[in-house]
């Protein structure tokens, strides 16, 4: 395109032309398939955004995105239907960490990169080429610390729910903050059960756990901020008071906005974030292995936490409205 062409074309006519450029270069776009959980949760919505806003056609990408619904099975086809679409490269964030083997020595003898994301895997690192995403055992091990710094010898009865099983994030915030309880004999894990990392998941069980616990709890964990939104509610159903003037203690992951406003009013009284926005880390390593550049297999997403005014702690930053209209998501 010349001088005179350009000269004569709108910016947004120009725009309009670079991209379609972009789509006649046909072989230039990189084909991505990324088999996303679903959309359980808040977490997951802006970690969706953050892919579509990333992945997109104007940065050379064309993006195949399937929400699996949180069904492992449909994950599965998803994933081998990419690889008979002979796609360039396959992003996974795994539902459940087991049972990935063989789909992943279907993509390798396919000839087609894999990159697992958010989640981790329980599969030999040599079935995929890279691996992007947070360290929920750490995320456990910080609501752990924080909770013993607070409580500071005292008792606690304690409830968790659950997020969904055997997935990554569960196992690895259940294995973390058991590793601090294993010192704490003044701890009790009166109960655990999943609420599949959904607001009704969470209401449902608390709900449950309010009749089987009524007055013998004084913390409650739920591995995420959906979950919390729901145990919320069945608390405040019951009279059950929670947060910094309540009487039970509530933990809660992924510090998403809307949880760590809770936070920042005193209802949540530590969120331990996890970070969503992950799309950018992950095309710098697919444009390294376009380039046939060296590229890292493994990179781990930063996460910290975050608790509420009038709570100081080695652990976590205490929340104000300038931390809340800062945060990315
Ligand atoms: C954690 C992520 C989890 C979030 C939940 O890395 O996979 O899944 O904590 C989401 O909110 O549903
Ligand atoms: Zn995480």
């Amino acid at each position: 395109m010349n001088k005179k062409m350009i000269a004569a074309l709108g910016c947004g006519a120009l725009a309009a032309s670079m991209m379609t450029m972009t789509a006649m270069a046909g072989e230039d776009v990189i084909t991505v398939g990324y088999a996303q959980v679903g959309h359980e949760s808040d977490w997951r919505t802006a970690n969706t955004q953050n892919y579509q806003d990333v992945f997109s056609a104007e940065n050379g990408f064309d993006l195949q995105l399937v929400d699996c619904d949180n069904d492992n099975a449909a994950q599965l086809e998803a994933v081998r239907n990419f690889i008979s679409q002979q796609l360039d490269y396959i992003i996974i964030a795994p539902i459940q960490s087991a049972g990935w083997d063989t789909v992943l020595q279907e993509a390798q003898d396919a000839g087609i990169p894999v990159i697992i994301a958010d989640r981790e895997i329980e599969a030999d690192a040599s079935l995929y080429d890279a691996w992007v995403g947070t360290n929920t055992t750490n995320e456990g091990i910080t609501a752990g610390n924080w909770l013993a710094e607070t409580l500071d010898g005292a008792e606690a009865n304690i409830l968790t729910i659950e997020g969904s099983v055997g997935a990554s994030a569960t196992l690895g915030r259940t294995d973390g903050f058991a590793q601090v309880a294993a010192d704490h004999s003044e701890w009790t894990l009166l109960d655990s059960q999943s609420g599949d990392f959904t607001q009704a998941g969470g209401q449902e069980v608390m709900e449950s756990f309010i009749k089987s616990y009524e007055g013998q709890f004084n913390v409650v964990i739920c591995q995420n901020d959906n979950e919390a939104y729901g145990a919320m509610d069945a608390m405040d159903a019951a009279g059950i008071t929670y947060g910094v003037d309540g009487d039970v203690i509530l933990i809660s992951f992924d510090a998403t906005h809307d949880g760590l406003q809770y936070t920042l009013d005193g209802k949540i009284n530590c969120n331990v974030e996890c970070n969503p926005i992950q799309a950018e880390t992950v095309k710098g390593v697919i444009e390294k292995m376009q380039a046939g550049e060296e590229f890292e297999t493994t990179t781990l997403v930063e996460d910290q936490a975050f608790v509420a005014p009038g709570i100081t702690s080695e652990y976590a930053t205490t929340m104000t409205d300038e931390v809340l209209a800062g945060r990315a998501y």
